[in-house]
């Protein structure tokens, strides 16, 4: 049989993050096809880096599904249907929504996939597949004994094809993440021996780890950091501002090879945080969390969202300044957007704040989705933009530089990219049924 994997991306990130440096690829595809049987012909087609082919010669195409890509991927599974190709779907959004996805699939992987993709699989070879595999909430697959993922068929991501999973979940509840929907409640770890071997076969000297919250169990990090003395490997991960407390634990992972830690800072207001269930962030510790991972020599990219209801037109500058005055080293920077099935998303919708459900709108870059508590969505839009312009801006760049001291050329680079793909075109009008004549500021966006 011949199986063609797809990571699709949609329209609206490609323009969105074309020219940024840190576009490691997606382990999804690859980690599930190391479960094909060498038996099937397994191809993978990464979007960011090859196009669809809808006159492959495949038996099955399987894609995998979040809720910004949904749209694209509801027509490009179509269109492989009508070519008289089995379409499986899976992923984040088929999970979230599946009566929605169901009419654009021939079967339907609901959850984690590691013990039904290999049913499927069976079921495929005898010429009977099932229009749905749902994994068992009471018994979530296990992460020992996985197989390789397949980074050998990645293609065109050079030294960023290499990313890693060592755990499963995260111990919080914040209203804005869907991880508590699309992953059974339980925390699952990766044998370290496991993850370290895998980590010695990478071809590339650096890699980025894909997990939620890597450092949410300290035993298991310690360990973990222990097996990847001596790989030799520079690597980035993300991690919780509660987590990176604990010197030692900063001081191991340094000795693996961090280099970059991803902090999951979001919102510089406490009302905003306590609104999303994110108050174990406090705001008066940022300062002093992003000192101590410097001292380690580890540099800070932080996670910052606006649009949370605490949040008024002044949060722009305020972030900034503060953001500044701490020598951030880099963030990436969203719109909160109200993904399925979640907290936040059931609050706006009763409330009827939602602007769309046009998922192709939820991509929290280029799109507001709905009525900011204490904004207009333009206001939300401008601040969004200027903020962005103001922390790629050469000056701030260079301050935040100066104060960090830590790794410069890393952060430089990084931050070089994000400043590139300011410039970028993006389709679309960010605000679905907004007033075209509406003062937005679309100068360095090239609309
Ligand atoms: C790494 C990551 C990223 C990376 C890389 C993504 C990339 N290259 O495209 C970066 C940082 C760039 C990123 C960006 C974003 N991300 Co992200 N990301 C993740 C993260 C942490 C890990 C994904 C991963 O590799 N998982 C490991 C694999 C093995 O698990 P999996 O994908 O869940 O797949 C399993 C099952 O779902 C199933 N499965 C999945 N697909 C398929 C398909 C088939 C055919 C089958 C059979 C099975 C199957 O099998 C797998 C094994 O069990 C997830 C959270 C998470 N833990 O999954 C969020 C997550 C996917 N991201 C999310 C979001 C919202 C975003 C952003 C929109 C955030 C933003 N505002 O910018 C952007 C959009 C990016 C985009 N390309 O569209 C949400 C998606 C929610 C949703 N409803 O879709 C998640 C779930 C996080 C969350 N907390 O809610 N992300
Ligand atoms: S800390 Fe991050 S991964 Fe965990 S629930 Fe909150 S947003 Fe989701």
């Amino acid at each position: 049989m011949k199986i063609l994997l797809i990571t699709p991306e949609n329209p609206f990130i490609r323009a969105f993050r074309r020219g940024q440096f840190n576009n490691f690829a997606q382990l999804t595809m690859p980690h599930l096809a190391g479960f094909v049987s060498r038996q099937h012909e397994v191809t993978l087609l990464d979007e960011r880096t090859q196009s669809v082919d809808l006159d492959a010669p495949v038996d099955l195409v399987g894609i995998t599904c979040s809720t910004p890509n949904a749209s694209h991927v509801y027509r490009m599974a179509d269109a492989f249907r009508v070519r008289g190709r089995l379409v499986v779907l899976g992923g984040p959004h088929p999970t979230l929504l599946p009566d929605e996805a169901r009419p654009h699939a021939d079967a339907l992987v609901i959850g984690e996939a590691e013990n039904t993709w290999p049913q499927l699989l069976e079921d495929l070879t005898r010429g009977g597949l099932q229009p749905e595999y749902r994994s068992c909430p009471g018994e979530p697959p296990s992460l020992e004994h996985l197989p390789t993922p397949r980074r050998d068929l990645i293609a065109g991501r050079g030294w960023l094809a290499d990313t890693v999973i060592a755990t499963r979940g995260c111990p919080h509840r914040c209203h804005f993440c869907n991880l508590r929907q699309i992953y059974a409640p339980d925390l699952r770890f990766r044998p370290v021996e496991e993850v370290a071997a895998e980590i010695r076969g990478l071809r590339s000297p650096f890699f980025a780890f894909w997990d939620d919250q890597l450092f949410m169990d300290r035993d298991y990090a310690h360990r973990l950091f222990k097996a990847m003395e001596g790989l030799n490997r520079r690597w980035a991960a993300m991690v919780t501002q509660d987590s990176v407390s604990d010197d030692r634990l900063l001081a191991a992972a340094a000795r693996a090879g961090c280099t970059c830690l991803f902090l999951g800072l979001e919102s510089f207001s406490e009302a905003s945080l306590a609104s999303v269930n994110k108050a174990f962030n406090r705001v008066e510790g940022y300062g002093d969390a992003i000192a101590r991972i410097h001292t380690h020599g580890i540099s800070v990219q932080a996670g910052i969202v606006f649009g949370f209801d605490g949040d008024d037109t002044s949060c722009f500058e305020r972030t900034l300044d503060l953001i500044t005055r701490m020598g951030l080293d880099g963030a990436t920077v969203s719109i909160l957007t109200p993904f399925p099935q979640t907290e936040i998303f059931r609050k706006l919708n009763e409330s009827g704040r939602l602007l769309t459900q046009d998922w192709s709108y939820y991509n929290g870059k280029t799109a507001i989705t709905f009525r900011p508590a204490q904004m207009s969505p333009e206001e939300l839009w401008n601040g969004y933009m200027w903020f962005r312009r103001q922390f790629f801006s050469r000056r701030c760049i260079l301050e935040r530089t100066t104060r960090s001291r830590t790794r410069p050329l890393q952060t430089l680079a990084l931050n070089w990219g994000y400043r590139r793909a300011l410039n970028n075109p993006l389709p679309g009008w960010p605000i679905p049924d907004g007033d075209p004549g509406v003062n937005l500021d679309w100068s360095s966006v090239g609309r």
